[in-house]
């Protein structure tokens, strides 16, 4: 089915209550409303990195201070995803600032790191910048679940975030992990100081793709100094209820994630936003450069909550068992 910006515009203005009422009644009949999936994320390459994103810490065209770091080796990354796993993660995500995949020994170094995740039986997810149909297969091979590449804003604003790679540039690698039979873990970023509309048209592309992402991360800016946009005002938090809720009821059966920005919002808004359908957080005190809620905040907010953490393939091993 394809949404129309029309359509997704009238949802997104709707008034907030209905939308969040009608946001949770989707997000019931799709999941367990109880669930929340824990992920934990690493940065296996810090810094450094050629593309100009505005909001990023690891951009060499921004001046942010941050620990450079060249490519971890593969054990100290598993003993990390070990370490994620006891703290009752169950998807671990790596990234690495690079611009693109290239092949060689880094590469073959991140397979195995997928490979060593996998057999721990946690989901993998990793973000390696833009990358070929070819080398998405050697991941799923690996044994990769997702791949996380985010469209960060509407195909307008895009441009003001980010002059070294275009709209259709992200497009094309979100194909080539589609063509290779990996998921993907495809959203945005708010409050760049973009507009309404750009929120909206953003959440229509991410519905329109085919097949819809298994995955939603909103983001919302964490403005780190020496960046171009540490100085970004901050967004309203109710706007950023909106996305969520949009998503949850132009995504239904997508995992809608909760990325970077939580630090900064206020338990009682994060529950409104598990209300309204976010059922994933990254939890674990960093994401990749920036503080994130310590592990012993989000195991409390789920216990006040009546939630709790979601076991790993959960819906793999369903589709098993009905088979
Ligand atoms: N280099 C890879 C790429 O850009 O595809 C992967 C790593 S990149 C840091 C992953 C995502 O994190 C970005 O696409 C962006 O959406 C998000 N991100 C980065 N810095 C952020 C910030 N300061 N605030 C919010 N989200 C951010
Ligand atoms: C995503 O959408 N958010 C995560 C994950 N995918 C890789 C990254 C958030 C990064 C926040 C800024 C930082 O810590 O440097
Ligand atoms: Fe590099 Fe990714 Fe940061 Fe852009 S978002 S500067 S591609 S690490």
């Amino acid at each position: 089915m394809t949404h129309t910006i029309e359509e997704v515009r009238a949802l997104y203005q709707r008034p907030l209550m209905d939308l969040v009422y009608d946001a949770a009644s989707v997000h019931r009949a799709n999941h367990d409303h109880y669930e929340m999936q824990m992920c934990t994320l690493l940065s296996i390459k810090t810094g450094g990195c050629t593309e100009d994103c505005g909001y990023c810490s690891q951009s060499l065209h921004n001046d942010a201070e941050i620990e450079k770091e060249i490519l971890m080796k593969t054990e100290a990354v598993l003993e990390e995803a070990r370490k994620a796993k006891e703290a009752g993660s169950t998807r671990f995500c790596m990234g690495a600032a690079w611009p693109r995949v290239l092949e060689g020994r880094a590469f073959d170094r991140v397979c195995e790191m997928v490979k060593g995740v996998s057999d721990m039986g946690m989901e993998s997810c990793v973000t390696l910048g833009m990358i070929t149909e070819d080398q998405a297969k050697r991941l799923a091979e690996a044994g990769l679940k997702a791949y996380n590449h985010n469209l960060d804003t509407s195909e307008e604003f895009y441009d003001k975030i980010v002059t070294t790679r275009t709209y259709d540039d992200r497009l094309e690698t979100l194909a080539n992990v589609a063509k290779a039979g990996i998921s993907a873990c495809c959203g945005g970023i708010l409050g760049m100081g973009e507009s309404e509309e750009d929120r909206i048209s953003l959440l229509c592309t991410l519905a329109n793709l085919n097949p819809q992402p298994e995955s939603v991360p909103i983001n919302m800016l964490v403005p780190v100094k020496g960046t171009k946009l540490e100085n970004t005002p901050k967004l309203d938090i109710f706007e950023w209820i909106r996305a969520i809720a949009v998503a949850r009821i132009l995504m239904p059966k997508s995992m809608v994630r909760l990325s970077a920005g939580r630090l900064t919002i206020s338990k009682e808004a994060q529950a409104l936003a598990f209300f309204a359908g976010a059922n994933a957080i990254f939890t674990g005190e960093k994401l990749l450069t920036t503080p994130n809620p310590e592990k012993d905040f989000d195991h409390a907010l789920l216990d006040d909550l009546g939630m709790r953490p979601r076991t790993p393939f959960k819906d793999e091993k369903a589709e098993q068992e009905a088979a």
